[in-house]
């Protein structure tokens, strides 16, 4: 059997996969579209990255494609209803992402509020920065209200360094978790509209799928609280980018810090110049040690479903 994986994902991940798989993997970097539509023909699974789409015409290349194993949480890459349709089964990775992306996201929420970067900026380049009791002040987080829309594992994970560091955590989701969950949690339902209008800081942790898109649009961010933080490790498109920087120029939010972009990997060029935004390039799992464990459960999802076995986590299953 042969496996494509389209980008060089670390070698440790891949030793279980080569006893049992051909397998092609690029030297460095990732295989261009073209190197994957030709590669593909002769494959029975793909090992791919959520950056490659996956759309027909690669599923229609894939003439012996039988399961499509996508390293990350997030499939918005994919093209669900054709692998359904055509019975290819997919599966994804959600386990060795929480703990990665909880922590990246609150550091992004307590570097946006102590302005940890935007000072580190100004004394690099030796301009902007003044010294003084009464200078450089932020927002402490002790005390604050937490919103969290998608209250997933991620999202649990954030609500659990949240509570250790004195915020009330309030969230909102399609479906409503059990009483006794969310008071083991610590965490308090709100529907959409209370959620926006009660967070100190809110916190993006939904999938991408046609309800979400641009959920954080003109008419949403009007109804956040003055003063408040948005945070996205999500996906991009969740937020429309203009609308976002309208309501951090009128003053209304009072910063964003960013892991992904609606046009990603492009950013909107006014998030650039602004002290009080926090970026970083999609970096929720980079670790070695998450690249790591992604890459052996990508692996191990594969393996489970050659062996006719329920992989790890399915998105959609065998027909
Ligand atoms: C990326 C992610 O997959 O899990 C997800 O959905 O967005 C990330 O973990 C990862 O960065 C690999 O590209």
């Amino acid at each position: 059997m042969v496996c494509l994986v389209t980008y060089a994902i670390p070698d440790q991940a891949l030793t279980a996969l080569k006893e049992r798989f051909e397998v092609m993997i690029p030297e460095e970097g990732s295989f261009s579209r073209e190197e994957v539509l030709r590669l593909l023909p002769n494959c029975d699974a793909m090992l791919s990255m959520f950056s490659f789409k996956v759309d027909k015409e690669v599923m229609d290349a894939g003439k012996s494609l039988r399961i499509i194993s996508n390293f990350g949480v997030g499939f918005n890459n994919i093209d669900i209803a054709y692998a359904r349709e055509k019975g290819i089964v997919v599966t994804n990775t959600p386990d060795p992402v929480v703990e990665p992306t909880a922590e990246l996201a609150f550091a992004i929420m307590s570097d946006l509020s102590r302005r940890i970067t935007e000072c580190d900026a100004k004394l690099k380049r030796g301009t902007g920065i003044r010294w003084g009791v009464m200078e450089n002040l932020g927002v402490g987080l002790w005390g604050k209200t937490l919103g969290i829309v998608g209250l997933g594992n991620i999202g649990k994970a954030i609500a659990r360094r949240a509570l250790v560091a004195g915020m009330k955590v309030v969230y909102h989701n399609r479906h409503r978790l059990s009483e006794a969950e969310e008071k083991s949690l610590n965490v308090c339902y709100l529907s959409f509209d209370e959620l926006l209008a009660a967070s100190d800081y809110l916190s993006l942790n939904t999938h991408l799928n046609d309800s979400t898109l641009h959920l954080m649009n003109e008419s949403s961010f009007a109804k956040m609280k003055q003063g408040s933080f948005l945070i996205n490790t999500a996906r991009g498109p969740v937020v429309d980018e203009s609308a976002l920087v309208s309501v951090l120029r009128s003053g209304h939010l009072a910063g964003a810090g960013l892991d992904v972009y609606e046009f990603e990997p492009k950013i909107t060029e006014d998030l650039l110049s602004m002290d009080n935004v926090v970026l970083v390039p999609h970096i929720g799992t980079a670790t070695m040690d998450a690249r790591i464990a992604m890459g052996t459960y990508a692996v191990e999802n594969i393996l489970r479903f050659s062996r006719g076995e329920q992989p790890l986590s399915v998105v959609v299953g065998a027909n």
